[in-house]
């Protein structure tokens, strides 16, 4: 179980950690900061959690994680974003997650559209941005993460795709050093999404992102668009070169084609 004291020791923020919610066992921190945030809590707060009971993931799917061994927590913002910029989040917390990783570990990770990271070609982390609108700008978001850092063991459903940092490197990470880092890269990176700089978190993001060139799959419910990955729109959506022509999907999963 986290300590405050711990997390909190010598971490270099300016806004996120100024306060921190921990449980050893909760529903779902998102669930949590929602909460929070609905209250007025001030942002810069971070829910964390050992274990969830309900952790999610878009569209009702479920984050599965073991209890002591990963990072399960939710970031309360309250950025100067409009309705069509707020997909540019999950860009920005992929890229404060994968320069946190990659720095503690000196391996390269890839960042899959439009909110997994992956190590070795399987997933790592996933993002959950929640976020509740006021007319056309954004309240308050959440930022929620599932980074599988020490797990060795996923369910049969899981382990042709999912992995660990731990189980990539063969050795233990530090998971509040790593919890501290990524919350300093969060928060260095606050400072250009509230001076509007997304097409440095786009082009740090793209650098991460081998699907471009590629024929891919996009699947949203019972719709699938195939074509090529072209390039990202300003607000994060994927332009798809299709045999109709260019589409921006906003939405999906993808498949990358092996040929
Ligand atoms: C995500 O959704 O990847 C977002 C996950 C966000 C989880 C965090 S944990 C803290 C915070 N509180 C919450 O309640 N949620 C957030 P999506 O792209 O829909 O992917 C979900 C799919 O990933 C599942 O259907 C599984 O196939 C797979 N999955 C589940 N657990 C996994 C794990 N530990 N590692 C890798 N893949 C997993």
């Amino acid at each position: 179980m986290f300590s405050k004291t711990e997390l909190s020791k010598g971490l270099k923020t300016d806004i996120i950690g100024k306060k921190f919610f921990l449980f050893e066992s909760i529903d779902s921190t998102n669930m949590c900061a929602r909460t929070l945030a609905e209250a007025g809590t001030d942002e810069g707060s971070v829910v964390v959690a050992d274990y969830q009971s309900e952790g999610r993931g878009r569209l009702g799917r479920k984050w599965q994680a073991e209890p002591e061994k990963n990072l399960l927590f939710s970031v309360l913002l309250r950025p100067k974003l409009s309705k069509e910029q707020s997909g540019l989040l999950t860009f920005y917390a992929a890229i404060a997650v994968s320069r946190a990783i990659e720095s503690m570990t000196g391996q390269r990770v890839e960042c899959k559209w439009p909110n997994d990271i992956l190590l070795n070609g399987k997933k790592i982390c996933g993002i959950l941005i929640e976020n509740s609108f006021e007319q056309e700008h954004v309240a308050y978001s959440v930022l929620g993460i599932g980074l599988n850092v020490n797990q060795h063991a996923f369910t049969q459903e899981l382990k042709e795709r999912a992995t660990s940092i731990a189980k990539e490197l063969n050795t233990e990470v530090d998971r509040v050093k790593l919890f501290r880092r990524i919350l300093e890269e969060i928060d260095g990176l606050y400072h250009d999404v509230q001076k509007s700089r997304y097409d440095l978190i786009l082009n740090e993001w793209k650098e991460r992102c081998k699907m471009f060139g590629k024929r891919i799959d996009v699947t949203e419910g019972s719709r699938t668009i195939s074509g090529v990955a072209l390039a990202l729109s300003t607000t994060g959506g994927l332009i798809l070169e299709t045999s109709n022509g260019l589409h921006t999907i906003h939405a999906g999963d993808i498949t990358v084609h092996k040929t």
